[in-house]
């Protein structure tokens, strides 16, 4: 990527909250390096979202991780509670419950609310996903351009002891602690990436794995047919952003998926898990955390050059700062 000569097209993969803090920092850290006369970047950030969480509740189409970095973006997320609107009551959702509706452990907030029946209508009316997803990122100045993975309808299930179920009901009701057997998401196989993530990718100068989690968020975009060899043969340079501090996950329980496949909980088995593009794998550069320093060699052995930054992303300030580091390492 040559930054002093033009604004670069980037490109990001990823998932729920963790992903959205992160782009969040992304388009910051463009504003600053590559500012435009409207107070955006001239830089193009294009961010390829995991639709392997999504569900069908009460009748609507839910998909939590597009919707959280909609809302993220457009700083209209609940920040405290993860997941929502900020502000909203949950006077349907009691209705919804009363009724007998839906999942007593899975709460949607009214605003939220709203998202889920505009989506579900346009999707009735024969939009593809696609589609969908633009018309909700439009209704807000978001600065970025949101694509979902694929158009087709691929939720993953989990495999447990007490027996198969959708991700969203292992992860909200049984917080992850029903021992996992597996994850799949049926249909992915012959599912097709969406319209523009390839020609996205083929154009890109940097191409940022989003500390995201690597089974559950980045897996799913990962495993659509296509997505991983247009990374793979990219003419832009590879970066990710491990997700794991310290044996342990910067958020949410990636270290309970990352046990149910048989990879450890380190920054440096995550980084082999994905691989050095020179050996057939996805990375260029592995950014790894201060506190994994030691793992540095272990990660450049398999291939990958390993950079040590501060990984936390307290606020804006230190996503952009780790987002910054990406863009470095890209350099
Ligand atoms: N997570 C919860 O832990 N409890 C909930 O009741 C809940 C509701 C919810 C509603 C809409 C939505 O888009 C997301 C929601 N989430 C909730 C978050 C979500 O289940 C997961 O955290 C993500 O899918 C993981 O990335």
């Amino acid at each position: 990527m040559n930054a002093g000569t033009h604004a670069p097209r980037i490109v990001v993969l990823a998932g729920g909250v963790g992903g959205s803090k992160f782009v969040l920092g992304v388009r910051e850290a463009a504003r600053r390096r590559w500012p435009d006369a409207d107070g955006g970047t001239r830089a193009e950030i294009t961010v390829i979202a995991n639709t392997g969480d999504d569900l069908w509740l009460s009748g609507l189409r839910l998909q939590p991780d597009v919707d959280s970095m909609i809302y993220a973006l457009a700083g209209v997320n609940d920040a405290e509670r993860g997941w929502g609107r900020a502000g909203e009551s949950e006077r349907v959702a009691a209705e919804l419950h009363a009724w007998g509706s839906g999942w007593p452990w899975f709460t949607l907030g009214d605003l939220d609310l709203g998202a889920h029946v505009a989506r579900t209508g346009w999707l009735h009316d024969g939009l593809s996903v696609t589609q969908v997803v633009a018309r909700l990122a439009s209704r807000w100045p978001l600065g970025i351009r949101l694509l979902p993975m694929t158009d087709a309808e691929v939720d993953t299930h989990v495999e447990t002891e007490q027996g198969r179920m959708h991700f969203q009901e292992w992860w909200t009701r049984h917080r992850a602690s029903l021992p996992a057997r597996g994850f799949d998401s049926p249909g992915i196989a012959q599912a097709a990436p969406a319209p523009g993530v390839l020609e996205s990718l083929a154009a890109a100068d940097v191409i940022i794995f989003a500390p995201s989690n690597p089974v559950v968020s980045l897996g799913p975009i990962l495993a659509v047919p296509g997505i991983d060899d247009a990374v793979r043969a990219a003419g832009g340079v590879v970066v990710g952003v491990s997700p794991i501090i310290a044996g342990a996950p910067v958020r949410g329980m990636a270290d309970a998926c990352l046990a149910a496949v048989g990879i450890e909980a380190t920054a440096a088995a995550v980084g082999r898990h994905y691989g050095a593009r020179d050996h057939g794998g996805l990375l260029d550069a592995w950014l790894i955390a201060e506190e994994d320093a030691a793992l540095a060699p272990e990660i450049e052995a398999a291939g990958v050059r390993a950079e040590v930054r501060p990984l936390w992303m307290r606020d804006l300030e230190t996503s952009a700062a780790l987002a910054d580091a990406a863009l470095d390492a890209a350099s």
